[in-house]
């Protein structure tokens, strides 16, 4: 069965001294890279999101958002900090000035590429759990694929939520599964 492994929004900004830092998202950052070359090796699908917001994006405080100014398409507060092979695709959301997008899924081309290849099972990692994570995860639900979250290679901006959101995905199918425990493959 093909698979992929969704890598969310793993951008500068939600990095500590970032715009919109998640606290510890830099944590993950060699777990993430591991588990990239991992499944490249496996032969599934790497994808990154990415948070590619206009300058006037209504999510930003001066536009009367909830969010200070953060991924701003182009500039390096929204480079990635994990290292994508370069066939990896890139999803690019929440790029329509008046239009908020927290999954991966909204506005975007993500379902059809993934079903034109026959991917059926995601696993997905990034920042932030209770946020663009949770969404992304949400929505592949509803759509039908085999979500598994992994634990380990996720971070939240509050504890508290990020550990609703992962009760919230569980409940509604999620395997939730460390990706250290992928790495360290089957034991004897
Ligand atoms: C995100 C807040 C605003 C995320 C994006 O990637 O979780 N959070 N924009
Ligand atoms: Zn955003």
């Amino acid at each position: 069965m093909g698979e992929a492994l969704i890598v969310v929004d793993m951008q500068r900004d939600f990095m500590p001294g970032g715009a919109l830092p998640v606290p510890k998202g830099d944590k993950i950052i060699p777990l993430i890279n591991e588990c990239i070359k991992l499944f490249s090796k496996r032969g599934a699908l790497i994808v990154a999101t990415r948070d590619w917001h206009p300058p006037n994006h209504i999510s930003f405080k001066e536009n009367g958002g909830p969010w200070p100014r953060h991924c701003v398409r182009g500039t390096p507060g929204a480079e990635f900090v994990v290292e994508l092979p370069p066939d990896t695709v890139i999803i690019s959301k929440a790029t329509e000035p008046d239009k908020e997008a927290y999954s991966g899924f909204e506005g975007t081309e993500l379902a059809e590429i993934l079903r034109e290849k026959g991917i059926k099972k995601l696993y997905v990692c990034g920042v932030a759990t209770e946020y663009c994570v949770r969404s992304t995860a949400m929505d592949a639900l509803k759509l039908g694929f085999e979500v598994h979250l992994l634990r380990d290679a996720v971070k939240g901006i509050k504890p508290e939520d990020e550990e609703q959101a992962i009760r919230e995905l569980e409940e509604k199918g999620a395997v939730i599964e460390d990706c250290y425990s992928l790495l360290e493959g089957p034991t004897c």
